[in-house]
């Protein structure tokens, strides 16, 4: 390949920099700082799963899209079911494709018996395209973008417990090539609540869908629909109750 010597280094630097991230958290008006994936060496304690950096992960089936690369936290934070968790992004650079967010309820303790492994991951909130066109920033990944935070509801009939939060980005900006942005934290959820989901609502990350999904391959450029539904499945309808 011919070197573009017309291409000025300091043009090339901010496309790497860019994408984004989950960088903090705040429940119940206390700020969690996440992982800093640009400082490993000097990063506290978080309760967020390591990430290396704020690129994408670019198939379904890959590693990288359980938690970004990370396995475990020293930290976690305690949240009563019925309240908030707040996802806060440094930055982020999209404004196609849906906001997914998942939980998967450890059998135990956090550290080596709580990465995620296995078919146990569910979705307590999503939003995918609100208006009526593709390209439009109707999409929930639109509000990332304006806000720079996500909140979700933890259902408040959830069982009590230790949890992973996976908080799941998917840009579509660039035709049938899809983007994806998890990251995971380190949750204790309180309550006297009974609820989880049934086994169709449960998924192994990967894959909870092929790269082929509808919601993942999609060109929002050619394509004529005026709908768009997110991979994997709804929202259990249980915990709208
Ligand atoms: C909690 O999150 C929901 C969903 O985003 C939002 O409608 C609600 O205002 C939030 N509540 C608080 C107290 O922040
Ligand atoms: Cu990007």
């Amino acid at each position: 390949m011919k070197l573009d010597i017309a291409t000025p280094v300091f043009l090339l630097a901010p496309l790497a920099a860019a994408h984004g991230a989950v960088t903090s958290y705040i429940i119940d008006g206390k700020t969690y700082q996440g992982y800093d994936g640009f400082a490993p060496a000097t990063t506290p304690k978080t309760i967020q799963f390591p990430w290396p950096d704020y690129n994408p992960v670019m198939t379904s089936t890959s590693p990288m899209m359980r938690c970004n690369g990370g396995k475990s936290a020293q930290l976690s934070a305690t949240v009563a079911a019925g309240h908030n968790v707040t996802a806060v992004w440094q930055q982020w650079t999209h404004q196609q494709g849906p906001v997914m967010v998942w939980l998967y309820k450890c059998p135990g303790d956090f550290g080596p018996t709580c990465t995620g492994e296995g078919k146990g991951w569910f979705k307590i909130d999503q939003m995918g395209l609100y208006g009526t066109s593709l390209t439009s920033n109707d999409w929930g990944t639109g509000i990332v973008y304006n806000k720079k935070q996500w909140s979700t509801v933890i259902p408040s009939n959830l069982s009590p417990g230790n949890y992973l939060i996976r908080h799941e980005l998917l840009a579509l900006h660039q035709s049938n090539t899809p983007q994806f942005y998890p990251e995971c934290a380190q949750i204790v959820v309180t309550g006297s609540g009974s609820d989880l989901p049934p086994a169709e609502y449960l998924y192994s990350i990967p894959t909870y869908a092929p790269q082929s999904d509808p919601g993942i391959m999609v060109d929002i450029y050619s394509s004529k629909a005026t709908t768009y539904t997110c991979p994997a499945g709804p929202v259990w309808d249980g915990f709208k109750k």
